[in-house]
């Protein structure tokens, strides 16, 4: 099995004794909210996407055509195994043709975040591409623009949590079938009076065509 593709909600930890595969207990949620003042790739815009790696996933967002200032306002869930690890962004200029060019891009390391407050903020975006052997790419500093995230955890819930919530359902079912049960009898009652109304006004109707028919011969007759 390769690195690349452990099942969701699992990953490599580093215990004592070597490795093993363990559950994370953290979920980390990002919103890959907008972009401004990007650079133009294309002729005077850009087509761009985020990509956003972190526990050895990698999200994309989708490509919004022609702007500098993008909007995405996409969601993405990350589980994390390690809390010292660093989620990758790095936003590309999509091409029909060519090869998608490097935009921007930002590193952030999940320490930095670990109080567990939500964090909404722009971070401006440098050269994050690192070479082959993992060392960082080296470019002149250049305006990139910057891009705007949201940052926020959540506890996975324990196994306890979910027989708990399990159980208020079945009791909510529960509840809500005797319910229906009462107002499905409320409901029959209330259509027998309807079905004695019914046959009163059938009644009356037959009645009322009996005195019709009866006056209309009672004529015939005089005449
Ligand atoms: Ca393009």
């Amino acid at each position: 099995k390769s690195l690349g593709d452990f099942p969701h909600g699992e990953g490599l930890c580093e215990f004592l004794h070597g490795y093993g595969v363990a559950r994370e207990d953290k979920v980390l949620h990002v919103a890959v909210i907008q972009a401004r003042n990007l650079k133009a790739m294309d002729l005077f815009t850009s087509d761009p996407y985020v990509t956003m790696t972190g526990n050895r996933k990698t999200f994309k967002t989708e490509v919004v055509k022609k702007t500098l200032n993008p909007v995405w306002e996409e969601g993405f869930e990350l589980d994390i195994t390690d809390p010292q690890g660093v989620v990758v962004f790095q936003v590309w200029d999509w091409d029909f043709l060519s090869k998608d060019d490097f935009m921007g891009g930002i590193d952030i390391p999940l320490i930095d975040y670990a109080d567990g407050k939500p964090c909404r903020k722009w971070f401006k975006l440098v050269d994050n591409r690192k070479t082959k052997k993992g060392k960082a790419v080296t470019t002149k500093p250049t305006e990139r623009g910057e891009i705007e995230l949201q940052l926020w955890w959540t506890e996975r819930e324990q196994e306890e949590d979910v027989e708990t919530r399990r159980m208020n359902n079945k009791g909510a079912v529960k509840l809500q079938s005797w319910a229906r049960m009462i107002l499905g009898k409320m409901q029959a009652e209330k259509r027998k009076v309807e079905m004695v109304h019914d046959a009163e006004y059938i009644d009356k109707i037959v009645i009322e065509m009996q005195c019709a028919y009866r006056q209309r011969m009672a004529w015939r007759e005089l005449r």
